[in-house]
């Protein structure tokens, strides 16, 4: 799970777990500032959701920063069975320069992702086709490429979880 911070990604751990409080959550950013592994789905699976810290928050100080920063690239791009990463975008905010910017580099170093539009229930129903259609052509997708879901709410959440348990089985 990568995204700034605040986005939603330990929230949607809980929820993909269909439990409350199994990562730590917060309304302040910088809830997780350690790199946390689940097990995804049976006992020795060997499938394993990793919720990494959130970037760009601007409240810690530059030098943790750049170390939180440190550990996310290291971790993507030296965790040599890494899959695929789970891209979260606010959906309600709509995708960010930092977003944009995660997304090339994980385009340049070839690491299959899923796009993940977090926090739906924030927008009204009636808005929200095109606030999708907006946030996908800023990510040059289209809103189908797009898992929309609400962690608070459950939308998206059991198909969400099939095409994860399908990406890591492959
Ligand atoms: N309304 C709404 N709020 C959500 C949803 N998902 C997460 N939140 C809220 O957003 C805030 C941040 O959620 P976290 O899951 O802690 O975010 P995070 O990306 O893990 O944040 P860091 O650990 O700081 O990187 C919390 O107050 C959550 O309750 C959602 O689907 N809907
Ligand atoms: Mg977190």
């Amino acid at each position: 799970m990568i995204g700034r911070s605040n986005v939603g990604k330990s929230s949607l751990i809980n929820a993909l777990a269909n439990r409350n409080k199994l990562a730590k959550t917060s309304k302040t950013p910088g809830a997780t500032q350690l790199i946390n592994i689940y097990e995804f789905g049976d006992e020795d699976s060997d499938r394993w959701l990793v919720d990494l810290p959130g970037y760009g928050f601007a409240k810690l100080s530059k030098n943790r920063q750049k170390q939180m920063a440190a550990m996310i690239n290291d971790y993507v791009l030296e965790r040599e069975p890494l899959s695929h990463a789970v891209v979260l975008v606010d959906a309600n905010v709509g995708p960010t320069t930092l977003d944009l910017q995660t997304i090339d580099w994980l385009r340049d170093i070839d690491l299959r992702f899923v796009v993940v539009g977090t926090k739906i229930d924030k927008i009204k129903s009636g808005d929200r086709s095109k606030k999708q259609k907006k946030a996908a052509e800023k990510l040059q997708m289209t809103s189908g490429d797009i898992r929309w879901v609400s962690a608070e709410k459950g939308t998206g959440i059991p198909e969400l979880r099939s095409l994860l348990a399908n990406l890591l089985s492959s």
